[in-house]
């Protein structure tokens, strides 16, 4: 079985996995947690072997008892020393942009547009500032592709989890697999991307300016909080923080889109009040118990001196 995110990099590298392994039974948690809870830890222990991509699960160590546990992966973790293999640039000392470029190391993969999806996915603009550019752009020349297409074909395989549709997350690894065509002229996907397009330009314009920050409290059933809390940090160029009620939890974002504080700290706070909470250097997400969303945004702005 395997496991991935559900994002754009998440599809990618199942796609990446399922050509240098074969087919495998195709699993994404339950989208919003970055953790099994117990139906779908239920799920995943039932079979021999479980591939975790693009995800750092804190029940990996868990599943070890019922499976053969493999791990690639590109967020900040610990060993998990059960695990058959672990492979993980962080554990040494290195941070890649994505878990497509973690396999495309590791199995020797010839870098191609699900490569360059990944890197897009998780790093947005950003990804002309790193050194892994150069594969997007080899991957653009070979293949005879813009950055445009790679663009919106991220923004088409991401329309289905802040659709909150699992099942098409999974659909969305063979279109991956199939080609960039099938992704691009996918209908089901483009009316996805306009639907929640209009969702996040309407939350985003709803952003206060606050002066060193920008923030938003919102109200929406959708997967969007992440794109809003990108768009308004991007678009303003400023740090961004917004809280989003839903009916079971709240959910929390803070970005800063220049590097200027690391989030490290902000996730600890987080783990502290027993939070599920992560994120990479720039960003961070927290999910919390339904109405507790105002009250850290205030603990939040407190450690910040803001
Ligand atoms: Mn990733």
């Amino acid at each position: 079985m395997i496991v991935h995110h559900w994002d754009t990099d998440g599809i990618s590298s199942a796609a990446i996995y399922i050509k240098m392994h074969g087919e495998d039974e195709l699993f994404t948690p339950k989208i919003g947690n970055f953790y099994l809870d117990r139906e779908d830890f239920n799920t995943v222990k039932k079979a021999d072997k479980v591939v975790i991509l693009d995800m750092n699960l804190p029940d990996a160590s868990k599943v070890c008892k019922y499976a053969d546990v493999y791990i690639y992966d590109h967020h900040r973790a610990k060993k998990v020393e059960c695990a058959k293999e672990h492979y993980n640039p962080y554990l040494m000392g290195m941070m890649y942009p994505s878990c497509t470029t973690v396999l495309m190391e590791r199995f020797s993969y010839e870098p191609d547009y699900l490569v360059a999806l990944g890197i897009i996915g998780d790093k947005g603009p950003g990804a002309k500032k790193i050194e892994e550019w150069k594969i997007v752009e080899k991957v653009m020349k070979d293949e005879n592709l813009n950055e445009d297409e790679l663009q919106l074909a991220v923004e088409l395989l991401d329309s289905s989890f802040k659709m909150n549709n699992r099942e098409e997350v999974k659909e969305n690894v063979h279109l991956a697999l199939n080609g960039m065509e099938d992704i691009l002229e996918n209908e089901k996907l483009h009316r996805n991307l306009e639907y929640i397009s209009k969702e996040i330009e309407k939350w985003s314009n709803r952003a206060e300016d606050m002066g060193k920050y920008a923030f938003l409290e919102m109200q929406s059933p959708y997967m969007i909080i992440s794109s809003v809390t990108r768009r308004i940090a991007w678009g303003r160029k400023k740090p961004a923080i917004v809280v989003n009620h839903k009916d079971d939890r709240d959910e929390f974002y803070i970005r800063f889109p220049n590097n200027e504080h690391s989030v490290l700290p902000l996730i600890e706070i987080a783990k502290n009040k027993s939070y599920n909470a992560g994120g990479k250097d720039e960003v961070m997400g927290a999910i919390l118990p339904p109405g507790k969303g105002r009250d850290f945004a205030k603990e939040i702005l407190e450690v910040l001196g803001w």
